[in-house]
Protein backbone atom coordinates (compact mmCIF):
# COMPACT_ATOMS: atom_id res chain seq x y z
CA UNK A 1 0.00 0.00 0.00
CA UNK A 2 3.39 2.57 -0.14
CA UNK A 3 2.36 3.00 -3.46
CA UNK A 4 -0.90 4.62 -2.37
CA UNK A 5 0.86 6.58 1.01
CA UNK A 6 -0.70 9.95 1.18
CA UNK A 7 0.64 12.85 3.28
CA UNK A 8 -0.39 16.59 3.65
CA UNK A 9 1.85 19.39 2.15
CA UNK A 10 1.16 23.44 3.32
CA UNK A 11 2.37 25.87 1.08
CA UNK A 12 3.06 28.13 3.82
CA UNK A 13 2.25 31.67 3.58
CA UNK A 14 5.75 32.83 2.86
CA UNK A 15 5.58 31.00 -0.13
CA UNK A 16 2.49 32.29 -1.13
CA UNK A 17 3.25 35.75 -0.29
CA UNK A 18 6.75 35.15 -2.65
CA UNK A 19 4.70 33.67 -5.30
CA UNK A 20 6.28 30.38 -5.38
CA UNK A 21 3.51 28.14 -4.62
CA UNK A 22 2.82 27.41 -8.52
CA UNK A 23 6.94 25.89 -8.53
CA UNK A 24 6.87 24.61 -5.16
CA UNK A 25 3.45 22.48 -6.41
CA UNK A 26 4.95 22.06 -9.84
CA UNK A 27 8.48 20.34 -8.17
CA UNK A 28 6.66 17.65 -6.00
CA UNK A 29 3.82 16.96 -9.12
CA UNK A 30 6.83 16.49 -12.06
CA UNK A 31 8.57 14.11 -9.03
CA UNK A 32 5.30 11.71 -10.02
CA UNK A 33 3.58 12.61 -6.98
CA UNK A 34 -0.74 12.93 -7.24
CA UNK A 35 -2.82 15.82 -5.78
CA UNK A 36 -5.54 13.90 -4.50
CA UNK A 37 -6.93 16.91 -2.12
CA UNK A 38 -6.83 20.99 -2.53
CA UNK A 39 -7.63 23.89 -1.18
CA UNK A 40 -6.95 27.27 0.09
CA UNK A 41 -7.13 28.40 3.45
CA UNK A 42 -6.59 30.79 6.42
CA UNK A 43 -4.87 28.69 9.49
CA UNK A 44 -6.64 30.52 12.37
CA UNK A 45 -4.99 30.70 16.14
CA UNK A 46 -7.37 27.07 16.74
CA UNK A 47 -5.68 25.21 13.76
CA UNK A 48 -2.44 26.39 14.39
CA UNK A 49 -2.32 25.02 17.92
CA UNK A 50 -3.63 21.80 16.63
CA UNK A 51 -1.80 21.24 13.60
CA UNK A 52 1.54 22.49 15.93
CA UNK A 53 0.16 20.71 18.94
CA UNK A 54 3.90 19.70 19.40
CA UNK A 55 5.53 23.20 19.41
CA UNK A 56 3.10 24.88 21.99
CA UNK A 57 5.09 25.21 24.40
CA UNK A 58 8.85 25.95 22.87
CA UNK A 59 10.45 29.30 23.07
CA UNK A 60 9.78 30.03 18.97
CA UNK A 61 5.68 29.19 18.89
CA UNK A 62 4.47 32.72 18.95
CA UNK A 63 6.36 33.70 16.28
CA UNK A 64 4.94 30.50 14.31
CA UNK A 65 1.99 31.23 14.92
CA UNK A 66 2.50 34.92 13.69
CA UNK A 67 3.56 33.86 10.77
CA UNK A 68 1.24 30.58 10.30
CA UNK A 69 -1.58 32.76 10.18
CA UNK A 70 -0.95 35.90 7.85
CA UNK A 71 -1.90 35.06 5.15
CA UNK A 72 -3.93 32.15 3.20
CA UNK A 73 -2.25 28.60 2.83
CA UNK A 74 -2.99 26.40 0.48
CA UNK A 75 -2.84 22.31 1.94
CA UNK A 76 -2.46 19.74 -0.37
CA UNK A 77 -2.85 15.93 -0.07
CA UNK A 78 -0.29 14.22 -1.98
CA UNK A 79 0.01 10.95 -3.00
CA UNK A 80 2.22 8.17 -4.06
CA UNK A 81 4.71 6.11 -3.42
CA UNK A 82 6.01 6.41 -0.32
CA UNK A 83 4.58 9.77 -0.45
CA UNK A 84 5.85 10.89 3.38
CA UNK A 85 9.45 10.36 2.52
CA UNK A 86 9.45 11.48 -0.76
CA UNK A 87 8.17 15.21 0.31
CA UNK A 88 10.21 15.66 3.03
CA UNK A 89 13.40 14.89 0.66
CA UNK A 90 12.37 17.16 -1.61
CA UNK A 91 11.57 19.50 1.26
CA UNK A 92 15.04 19.59 2.41
CA UNK A 93 16.33 20.44 5.86
CA UNK A 94 14.26 22.22 8.40
CA UNK A 95 16.40 25.17 8.67
CA UNK A 96 16.93 26.00 4.90
CA UNK A 97 21.08 27.00 5.75
CA UNK A 98 20.84 23.07 6.09
CA UNK A 99 18.83 22.18 3.09
CA UNK A 100 20.75 21.00 0.39
CA UNK A 101 20.36 22.67 -2.95
CA UNK A 102 18.30 21.29 -5.15
CA UNK A 103 15.59 21.25 -2.53
CA UNK A 104 13.01 23.63 -2.23
CA UNK A 105 14.28 25.41 1.33
CA UNK A 106 17.79 24.99 -0.34
CA UNK A 107 17.11 27.07 -3.44
CA UNK A 108 14.60 29.48 -2.10
CA UNK A 109 15.08 29.73 1.56
CA UNK A 110 17.61 31.10 4.21
CA UNK A 111 15.43 31.45 7.63
CA UNK A 112 13.70 28.49 9.92
CA UNK A 113 11.19 30.97 10.24
CA UNK A 114 10.65 31.07 6.57
CA UNK A 115 10.73 27.71 5.14
CA UNK A 116 8.03 27.92 2.64
CA UNK A 117 6.53 24.55 3.02
CA UNK A 118 5.42 21.95 5.81
CA UNK A 119 5.40 17.69 5.20
CA UNK A 120 4.02 15.36 7.23
CA UNK A 121 7.28 13.72 8.90
CA UNK A 122 5.33 9.96 9.36
CA UNK A 123 2.41 8.09 7.59
CA UNK A 124 0.50 7.94 10.97
CA UNK A 125 1.84 12.02 11.66
CA UNK A 126 0.23 12.56 8.05
CA UNK A 127 -3.63 10.69 8.73
CA UNK A 128 -4.02 12.86 11.64
CA UNK A 129 -2.99 16.14 9.79
CA UNK A 130 -4.94 15.22 6.80
CA UNK A 131 -8.04 14.90 9.00
CA UNK A 132 -7.30 18.47 10.64
CA UNK A 133 -7.24 20.25 6.83
CA UNK A 134 -9.74 17.83 5.33
CA UNK A 135 -13.21 16.04 5.20
CA UNK A 136 -12.62 12.24 4.24
CA UNK A 137 -14.81 13.37 0.99
CA UNK A 138 -12.63 16.32 0.18
CA UNK A 139 -10.00 13.41 -1.20
CA UNK A 140 -10.37 12.41 -4.38
CA UNK A 141 -8.10 8.70 -4.36
CA UNK A 142 -8.58 8.49 -8.09
CA UNK A 143 -6.53 6.35 -11.14
CA UNK A 144 -4.02 8.43 -12.81
CA UNK A 145 -3.18 7.03 -16.54
CA UNK A 146 -0.08 8.58 -16.01
CA UNK A 147 0.64 6.14 -12.36
CA UNK A 148 2.00 3.07 -14.55
CA UNK A 149 4.64 5.11 -15.98
CA UNK A 150 5.57 6.73 -12.19
CA UNK A 151 5.35 3.21 -10.26
CA UNK A 152 5.94 0.00 -10.97
CA UNK A 153 2.58 -2.01 -10.47
P1 LIG B 1 7.15 21.71 9.31
O1 LIG B 1 6.46 21.04 10.48
O2 LIG B 1 6.75 23.12 9.12
O3 LIG B 1 7.11 20.88 8.08
O4 LIG B 1 8.66 21.73 9.63
P2 LIG B 1 9.55 20.52 10.02
O5 LIG B 1 8.74 19.29 10.30
O6 LIG B 1 10.62 20.39 8.99
O7 LIG B 1 10.14 21.07 11.37
P3 LIG B 1 9.57 21.11 12.84
O8 LIG B 1 8.32 20.30 12.98
O9 LIG B 1 10.74 20.81 13.73
O10 LIG B 1 9.21 22.65 13.03
C1 LIG B 1 7.91 23.14 12.81
C2 LIG B 1 8.01 24.57 12.28
O11 LIG B 1 8.48 25.46 13.25
C3 LIG B 1 9.37 26.38 12.67
N1 LIG B 1 10.52 26.51 13.54
C4 LIG B 1 11.12 25.37 13.98
C5 LIG B 1 10.98 27.75 13.88
O12 LIG B 1 10.40 28.78 13.46
N2 LIG B 1 12.05 27.85 14.70
C6 LIG B 1 12.69 26.74 15.17
O13 LIG B 1 13.69 26.88 15.94
C7 LIG B 1 12.22 25.45 14.81
C8 LIG B 1 12.89 24.17 15.30
C9 LIG B 1 9.69 25.81 11.38
C10 LIG B 1 8.94 24.72 11.17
Amino acid sequence: MANNEQTLVLIKPDAMERGLAGRIIARLEERGLKIVGVKLLRIDEALARRHYAAHVEKAFFPGLLRFITSAPVIAIVFQGKDAVEAVRQSMGATDPLKAAPGTIRGDWGLDIGRNLIHGSDSPETARVEIGLFFRPEEIADWARDTDRWITEP
